[in-house]
C-alpha cells in the first residue's frame, strides 16, 4: 500500500475514533441505566429465591430470615429504591403485598433498632411516596407495636420489643440504637397527627444528649433503666453514628432547632478529640469520653458516612479530606473492610457486607462540589462491587475477607435500600430525589422536604422552635 494511502487511512480511523468518542451518551445516563438494570437483576435474584423472607442467599439461591417467623425485610427497604428507579411494576407487588396480605401481629422479638430504620422507615416512606392510606394504617400499626420498647424508666429503648405482647427485654443498648428513631417516629406523627411517637424518639435522643460527658462526647454503650454509661469509648463509627446523624438530618427535614443545638455541640468536640490528619488525609478515630485522651485509630467501615454529614453540615474542609482517605482504603483493598487501622493502613477484620457508607459520601461529596472526581470515585466503586460480589443469580453477595474475597452467602437489606439507590442517584439520574429536595434517613429512605408543611410539623412534632 503506498505511504500516502495508509497515511490517509490512519487520519481516517483517527477521526472516527475520536467521533465516536464524542458521540458517546454521558457516561452518567448510561451507569445510571446499568445501576437500574443490576438492581432489577438483584431484585429478580431475590423474587425467585426468597420471596415473602427477609433476605436472598445469592449464591445457594435461596433464602434466610432474622427470626422464627420472616418480616418481609428486604421488599420493604427495597421500595423506595424501585419506586425512585421507576421499577414499577416491582415497587407495586411490595406495595400491594405490604398493604394486603401483611400482618405485624406476630409473637416475635424484634430488635427494635434495626426494624426502625428497615421497617418503620421503609413503611412511612411508602405511605410518603405514594400516599396509599392502607400503608399508613400498616406503618401505624407497626409503629404502635414499636413503642412499647420506649417505655422505660429513661425513654431509650429497649434492644428487643415483642410484636404481639408489647414484652420488652436488653437493658444495654448502644447509642446509635438508643439515638435513631426521630426522622421514622418523626414522619408517623406528621402523617397520623399523633405526636406520642416523635415524643418518645425526642425523649429517647434527650436522654443521650443530656448524659454527654462534659467534654460533650457520648460513650457507646449504656444501661436504659440506670442510665449509666458502660464505657468512655467515644468515637464516631458503628455504635454512635446514627445518634450524630439524625441530630442534624432532624433539624434539615422538620427544623428541630433543639435537634440542631444538640448536633452544635457535640459537633466541635468531635472535631477536637477524634479527627486525626495525616496530610489531605483524615480520620475519626477513639478517645475517652470524659478525659479527651486519644486511645487509637481504630476505624469502622460504618464511620464511611461522617463525609457525607460532615459536607452537608458545612464542614467542607473535613468531609474532602476524610473521604479522600475512605477513597484511598477502598482503592487498596479493593473493597472495604470492617475494621481497619487508619494510621497503620492495616486491616483488622476484612469483611465486607455490601455497605453503603463510602458510596453514600461520595455522592454527597459529588452533589455539593460537582467535582467529576467524586464520580470517577463512584464509577470505580460500581466497577469493584461487580468484579468481586455479583453471583450467577443475579443476586450480590457479601464477602467473608477482602483479602481473599471469598464470598459470603448473604445479600443485605441495606444493598437495595442504600447501596443501590445511592449508585443510581450518583451516576445522576433522578434529580428530584437528590440532596436538594430530599433528607434520607440512615437507612437512605427518602424524604421529600417541600412536602412538609411547615405549620403541621409544628404542631404534630410538637416543635419549639
Ligand atoms: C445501615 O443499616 C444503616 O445505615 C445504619 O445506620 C448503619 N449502617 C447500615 C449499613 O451499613
Amino acid at each position: 500500500m503506498a505511504r500516502s494511502t495508509r497515511t490517509l487511512k490512519l487520519i481516517l480511523f483517527l477521526s472516527l475514533t475520536l467521533i465516536t468518542a464524542c458521540s458517546q451518551p454521558e457516561p452518567g445516563e448510561n451507569l445510571a441505566e446499568e445501576v437500574r438494570m443490576e438492581t432489577k437483576a438483584a431484585w429478580d435474584a431475590y423474587r425467585t429465591y426468597a420471596w415473602g423472607h427477609d433476605i436472598l442467599k445469592p449464591v445457594s439461591k435461596t433464602h434466610g430470615d432474622w427470626y422464627e417467623e420472616p418480616m418481609f425485610i428486604s421488599p420493604i427497604d427495597a421500595f423506595s429504591t424501585l419506586y425512585i428507579m421507576g421499577l414499577n411494576d416491582e415497587a407495586s407487588e411490595i406495595e400491594n403485598y405490604v398493604a394486603d396480605s401483611l400482618s405485624f401481629d406476630k409473637d416475635v422479638f424484634v430488635k427494635t433498632f434495626e426494624l426502625n430504620i428497615r421497617v418503620l422507615g421503609g413503611l412511612v416512606s411508602m405511605y410518603h411516596l405514594t400516599k396509599n392510606e392502607k400503608i399508613l394504617a400498616k406503618a401505624e400499626d407497626f409503629g404502635e407495636r414499636l413503642l412499647k420498647a420506649y417505655d422505660s424508666p429513661t425513654g431509650m429503648p429497649y434492644y428487643w420489643v415483642n410484636l404481639k405482647t408489647g414484652e420488652t427485654k436488653g437493658e444495654i443498648i448502644n447509642v446509635a440504637e438508643a439515638g435513631t428513631s426521630l426522622i421514622e417516629m418523626g414522619v408517623l406523627s406528621y402523617y397520623t397527627g399523633n405526636p406520642k411517637y416523635y415524643e418518645a424518639a425526642k425523649k429517647a435522643t434527650r436522654a443521650v444528649f443530656d448524659r454527654r460527658s462534659e467534654l460533650n462526647l457520648t460513650s457507646e454503650y449504656i444501661n436504659i433503666e440506670t442510665g449509666e454509661w458502660r464505657d468512655e469509648k467515644a468515637h464516631i463509627g458503628a455504635m454512635i453514628d446514627s445518634y450524630y446523624e439524625y441530630l442534624y438530618k432532624a433539624w434539615l427535614l422538620f427544623g428541630d432547632e433543639e435537634a440542631k443545638e444538640m448536633w452544635d455541640t457535640h459537633s466541635p468536640a468531635i472535631e477536637k478529640y477524634l479527627a486525626k490528619t495525616e496530610g489531605d488525609l483524615q480520620w475519626y478515630g477513639v478517645a475517652n469520653s470524659n478525659t479527651g485522651e486519644y486511645l487509637g485509630d481504630r476505624i469502622t467501615l460504618w464511620d464511611a458516612f461522617f463525609p457525607g454529614l460532615l459536607m452537608v453540615s458545612g464542614n467542607e474542609a473535613s468531609a474532602r479530606k476524610t473521604m479522600a482517605k475512605w477513597d484511598v482504603i477502598w482503592n487498596k483493598e479493593g473493597l472495604v473492610p470492617m475494621v481497619y487501622n487508619a494510621r497503620e493502613d492495616s486491616i483488622m477484620e476484612g469483611a465486607f457486607f455490601l455497605n453503603p457508607e463510602v458510596i453514600e459520601s461520595a455522592y454527597y461529596m459529588l452533589h455539593f462540589t460537582g467535582e467529576d472526581q467524586y464520580k470517577e470515585m463512584l464509577k470505580g466503586y460500581f466497577n469493584d462491587l461487580k468484579t468481586y460480589t455479583k453471583t450467577e443469580s443475579g443476586g450480590y453477595s457479601s464477602i467473608h475477607d477482602v483479602r481473599t474475597m471469598e464470598k459470603k452467602d448473604e445479600m443485605a437489606t441495606f444493598f437495595f435500600a442504600e447501596t443501590l439507590k445511592y449508585l443510581y442517584l450518583g451516576f445522576g439520574a433522578v434529580p428530584e430525589y437528590g440532596l436538594d429536595e430530599v433528607v434520607f434517613s440512615t437507612e437512605a429512605h427518602p424524604f421529600v422536604k417541600s412536602d412538609f408543611d411547615q405549620e403541621k410539623l409544628q404542631r404534630t412534632l410538637q416543635l419549639t422552635n
